[in-house]
């Protein structure tokens, strides 16, 4: 028996198969920032990818081209492989993430930079939703004043109103569609829509008109199948990032985060996550000075302590990462062996064929079977060797056929024959 994939407390909030309804089935999926002017998207989108990729500058619109940046998963698992293999080559999992322009209220009528940006919104496959909590007198605020909520209900509110006009395009291009199958003439006022059709598209237009994600509600299979090909924004799950101040942060909050997460709770739910853009840039600019950086965190340490808290303070951003990676239900196989220590993308529920696709083409096509170990196992049993001779001895090396479905985790080796495929 396969080992059942850990369900982790990040999965549950996102209620995972909720995210995955709508979306496509590709392993290169897309994250992208999505917020008002000024509010650290582009910061934020230089610390993930660990590089200043995107400009990040103290005026609003300076993101003017949506600016993809590719951000290493972090994962100690993938670490633990690579340390134990010492291949002359480490290729980890990397998380592709956007940084769109700012939004602002009007952008569903083309306002500020209007609906270029929403098609930039529409091209990605799930949203980090920044909002803004950090006061600065330094750092213009397109409103003139901090508050999240509002901004929330702006940002929501043009995502929505976007969904409500496709919904309201699409109960036109439907009832064309029909008329045009069923033969009837254009006066036809009474055209007899699908029930199916009708039900989806009434609870999407309710959700929508009062402000909340077409995404988070409960919907039929068969309605799923339906609303997927309508191309709603609304659709793509959504993370609330919530840019704290770092003194904000290393309390563990400011006066503004219950009122968001009550926020959040009345408008579908979702996944919040507490971050300082302004911690995590001091953090970064120390990355080359190892001590300095300790004596940075040692003093945030005693900052938290003020307030009562105890632990290590950590950085946010590789759990912003994976985050980002479950909401889009993607997962890890690896490869391992002297020369390569790879992690390779896929979908959650992907067979082992598929996966073996990823690699190559041909290896889908001819695919035989795959030789499977949990790393779970291949770490409780490796014995410190690079090698599978344990593990095997064990009875831990499993053999897959075409039905498998990959595990995150699992490390990998898969048999084809594409020359017998071929002839086929
Ligand atoms: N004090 C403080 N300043 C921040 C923080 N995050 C970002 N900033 C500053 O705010 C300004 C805007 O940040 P950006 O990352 O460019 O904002 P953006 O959301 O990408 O803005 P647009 O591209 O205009 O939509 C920059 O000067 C940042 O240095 C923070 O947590 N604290
Ligand atoms: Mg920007």
């Amino acid at each position: 028996m396969p080992p059942k994939a850990k369900k982790t407390a990040e999965d549950e909030d996102l209620g995972l198969m909720k995210a995955a309804r709508f979306g496509r089935v590709k392993n290169t999926l897309t994250m992208g920032f999505v917020g008002l002017p000024n509010v650290g998207k582009s910061t934020l989108t230089n610390l993930l990818s660990g590089a200043n990729h995107a400009e990040a500058a103290n005026y609003p619109f300076c993101t003017i081209d949506p600016n993809v940046v590719q951000c290493v998963v972090p994962s100690k698992d993938f670490k633990y492989l690579a340390d134990c293999y010492k291949p002359s080559s480490i290729v980890p999992a990397v998380l592709k993430v956007t940084d769109i322009a700012g939004l602002i209220k009007g952008a569903s009528e083309g306002a500020g930079l209007g609906n270029a940006f929403l098609s930039h919104i529409a091209a990605v496959d799930g949203i980090y939703h920044l909002v803004r909590a950090f006061d600065s007198d330094e750092v213009i605020h397109v409103d003139d004043s901090v508050n999240p909520i509002r901004d929330l209900e702006t940002i929501q509110g043009e995502l929505c109103l976007k969904d409500k006009a496709t919904l309201e395009a699409v109960f036109i291009r439907e009832k064309d569609r029909v008329r045009k199958e069923k033969g009837l003439s254009k006066q036809t006022t009474d055209i007899p829509l699908g029930e199916t059709f009708l039900m989806a598209h009434e609870k999407a237009t309710k959700l929508v008109g009062s402000n909340t994600p077409i995404q988070t509600g409960e919907f039929k299979d068969s309605e799923v199948d339906i609303i997927r090909d309508w191309g709603c924004i609304t659709t793509k799950p959504q993370i609330y990032i919530v840019n704290l101040s770092q003194k904000s942060f290393l309390h563990k909050g400011n006066k503004w985060l219950p009122k968001i997460m009550e926020w959040v709770k009345t408008h579908g739910g979702g996944q919040i996550l507490p971050v300082s853009c302004e911690f995590e840039q001091a953090l970064t600019d120390l990355k080359d000075d190892p001590d300095g950086q300790k004596a940075f965190l040692e003093q945030c340490k005693e900052e938290a302590a003020k307030a009562g808290l105890k632990g290590e303070i950590r950085s946010m951003v590789p759990r912003l990462i994976r985050a980002g990676r479950q909401a889009l239900c993607l997962q890890s196989f690896f490869t391992a062996g002297p020369k390569e220590v790879r992690s390779w993308t896929i979908m959650q529920g992907a067979k082992a064929p598929q996966a073996a696709g990823t690699i190559h083409t041909d290896f889908e096509r001819g695919f035989i079977k795959a030789e499977v170990c949990a790393f779970a196992d291949f770490k409780a049993l490796h014995n410190g060797k690079a090698s599978m001779a344990e593990v095997k001895d064990a009875g831990k090396y499993r053999q897959e056929g075409k039905q498998y479905t990959m595990q995150d985790g699992d490390i990998v080796v898969f048999m084809h024959n594409t020359t017998t495929a071929k002839k086929k």
